[in-house]
């Protein structure tokens, strides 16, 4: 009980024991600037010199202290995953699940503990945009009173490759070419397609990155998983083998690829300032956590080796159990200090949670603490406040750089019968790993069991909506379009082909290069498959506008009922509303009242916004309808399949803009009385039915 208290209390503060600085906001108050010695400064702006104009002075350690420490604030970025974001808060279990596994952090429905965890494009440096196409890493790290528990996964249930030893090869092949250093950020070249087109162990995986998963609208509306096969383990010592879903409470939603290119340039930082501001708002995005819970014998029925990352298991399969939600209810007060410091490792695990014989896992539990020493730059990294256990911790691991705690006593070495002989390990409540029984020779050796690459391929594909299948075709053929090499393209249409015949047709038909695919002969031969429907983001999309942005293009003298009636329906709706207009400073309704903007027209294409309002006001219309910005609003809104509503005054812009203001049921006529048919439309997401029509390329 009193440990039910105290973990309560730790939720609450943020403090497992000692050392929750963490959570704790730093004051400034009235500390005068001082420098790192604690010496207040006098004048932190001119160096000290000889004269007014005079030779500056060695002398001036004040100045050579800042300028030093300046001087060395970069560390290495990450050699994959650079760019990413992230915030604190917290997990919570529904309930016990005691008999599936004895992790403290899972026993009971009252335990908040608390989570840190950041999102991440993988191929690209820190400073390349959001919207790039690429995998998400989706990575948590729970301060459990056991320990540190690190869950690193992706947006995709699956991985290019089935061992690590390739991790180095794929990551070189995706990363900038090393004599010209581009391009940056992209897959769409020819050293990442050559290196897949010649492991075809990549076909599933290639599926999804060419798919709408790629180009998420926001970290609040992706899927997350755990990708290998792990185990859970109870306190009777049975284990269960599980997969890892995390389930974003808003849904799962992307842009248009079209979109994804254009916000790059708009707003490079799209999906970080979407979280940051969702957070600040107080809207706190929410996921829930479940496993595909199944037995050893369960998974030697099933026709693919579960300890293949390129695997998934459909869900008709091993339908998921729930677990708890996850909230992330706090921005961090300093990037550098927690987001780019944290170091998450898949070998941090808490008893009642361990690995599978997956050789990608397996690899992986090495490299991360490996890198994280040349990142941090020292084996002392864990004492960082963003990595450091809330839960206390003691052992014998002595000094070494940057050595922030001060260890005491004589003895440093276990056992000993000095001192008071502590900390000593304990057999019952320590890690034991489970007991699995393995023989065999030593060799190395792919298994017959990871030798089938299309099926699961083609399952994800036949379980696409419509739409969502053109986004594929269109995937590929835009990357393949960026490779030089026409032998790659003709390797990889033969690739598709065993996947699925028409997808690689359509695709070969985009590039123009039909009948040019080469025969490529499975290794096992391709699996009937039937469709999962969870796999199809589009079929299990809410219709909703919870978590979205309206974008409302007007001028001075806009229509003050109709604003008040737009700006009511989207508190309800739980959507943004961004008022745009021509120009940055305030701007005022027809009733005289000031109303400040968001953002002004040239800063704010309507790319940015998950459907769009133009309403500008009579008298400022054909000023708005000259503007080649607005008329651009209307057509980007349009050709991104967007819902747009409008009044009656900005007509002439979408004349301009040759969008007929009854192209079909997305374009909506509204007034202050009529908006609950934009409402209803808006709630869609996309008009898909317009894209076919727009997109015959
Ligand atoms: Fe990894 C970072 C996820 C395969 C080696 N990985 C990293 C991050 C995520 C993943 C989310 C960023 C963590 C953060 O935000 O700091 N990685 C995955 C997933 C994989 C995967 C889901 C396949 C299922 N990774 C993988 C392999 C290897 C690595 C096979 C090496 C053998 N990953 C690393 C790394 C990184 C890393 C080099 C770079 C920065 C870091 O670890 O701290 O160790």
């Amino acid at each position: 009980m009193a440990k039910k208290k105290a973990q309560k209390a730790a939720a609450e503060t943020g403090h497992w024991g000692e050392g929750g600085e963490l959570h704790q906001r730093s004051k400034k108050g009235d500390q005068p600037l001082t420098t790192n010695q604690g010496l207040v400064v006098a004048d932190d702006q001119n160096t000290l010199s000889v004269g007014p104009r005079g030779p500056q002075l060695l002398e001036d350690f004040i100045m050579r202290e800042k300028i030093t420490h300046f001087d060395h604030e970069r560390i290495p970025e990450r050699v994959v995953h650079a760019r990413g974001y992230a915030a604190h808060g917290y997990f919570q279990a529904y309930k016990s699940h005691a008999k599936l596994t004895k992790a403290a952090f899972l026993q009971d429905a009252e335990t908040k503990t608390p989570v840190f965890c950041r999102f991440s494009t993988v191929a690209g440096s820190a400073g390349s945009p959001d919207t790039a196409r690429d995998v998400r890493g989706f990575a948590v790290k729970f301060y459990t009173s056991e320990g540190n528990y690190d869950l690193v996964g992706n947006n995709m249930p699956v991985f290019f490759i089935q061992d690590a030893i390739k991790f180095p090869d794929l990551i070189h092949s995706v990363k900038p070419a090393p004599d010209r250093d581009f391009p940056q950020a992209q897959s769409a070249h020819d050293t990442f397609w050559d290196f897949v087109s010649l492991n075809p162990e990549s076909m599933h995986m290639l599926m999804w990155v060419m798919s709408d998963r790629a180009i998420p609208r926001s970290f609040r509306m992706m899927e997350g998983f755990g990708v290998h096969t792990f185990r859970m383990i109870n306190k009777k010592g049975e284990s269960q083998f599980v997969k890892f879903h995390w389930r974003p409470t808003l849904g799962t939603f992307s842009v248009i690829w079209d979109e994804a290119m254009k916000i790059s340039g708009a707003d490079p930082d799209f999906h970080r300032r979407d979280f940051w501001n969702a957070i600040e708002s107080g809207n706190y995005p929410e996921w829930e956590l479940s496993v595909q819970v199944f037995s050893e014998d369960q998974a030697n029925e099933f026709d693919f080796d579960v300890l293949d990352p390129t695997k998934l298991i459909p869900e008709e399969l091993v339908p998921l159990t729930p677990l708890g939600k996850m909230v992330l209810d706090r921005n961090v007060d300093n990037f550098f200090a927690e987001t780019e410091q944290v170091a998450f490792c898949p070998s941090h695990v808490v008893p009642g949670i361990d690995f599978s014989n997956d050789p990608l896992l397996q690899g992986r539990l090495f490299s991360y603490l490996d890198t994280q020493l040349s990142r941090l730059g020292s084996p002392n990294f864990h004492q960082i406040p963003v990595n450091k256990p809330k839960c206390p911790f003691a052992n014998f691991q002595r000094d070494g750089h940057m050595q922030m705690e001060v260890p005491t006593g004589r003895v440093a070495n276990e056992p000993n019968s000095l001192d008071d002989g502590s900390p000593r390990e304990n057999a019952m409540a320590g890690f034991n790993s489970y007991h699995a029984a393995e023989a065999g020779e030593k060799r190395r050796l792919r298994p017959e069991s990871f030798a089938d690459h299309y099926s699961q391929a083609r399952l994800f594909w036949i379980s696409m909506s419509d739409p969502e299948q053109r986004h594929i075709v269109g995937g590929f053929a835009f990357e393949l379009g960026k490779c030089n090499e026409a032998k790659i393209r003709t390797r990889m249409l033969g690739h598709l082909a065993n996947v699925d015949q028409s997808l690689s047709d359509r695709v070969a038909e985009k590039l123009g290069m039909s009948g040019q695919a080469d025969t490529i002969q499975p290794r096992v031969p391709v699996r009937d498959v039937q469709p999962s429907k969870p796999l199809s983001q589009d079929s299990v999309a809410p219709e909703s506008l919870q978590g979205k942005k309206i974008g409302l293009l007007t001028t001075d003298g806009i229509d003050a009922k109709l604003l008040d009636a737009i700006a009511t329906a989207a508190k309800k709706e739980g959507a943004t509303l961004a008022v745009i207009a021509p120009t940055r400073g305030a701007i005022h309704t027809s009733d005289g009242k000031e109303l400040a903007t968001d953002d002004f027209l040239a800063g704010a294409p309507s790319v940015l916004f998950d459907c769009v309002i133009v309403a500008p006001s009579a008298g400022h219309a054909e000023m708005l309808a000259g503007e080649a910005a607005a008329v651009n609003w209307v057509r980007d809104a349009f050709a991104h399949l967007k819902v747009i509503g409008f009044t009656d005054s900005a007509t002439g812009i979408f004349e301009k803009a040759s969008v007929a203001t009854d192209a079909d049921e997305g374009v909506i006529s509204i007034d202050s009385s009529t908006l609950s048919e934009f409402l209803k439309q808006a709630k869609r997401h996309r008009i898909w039915d317009r894209e076919p029509q727009l997109r015959t390329l």
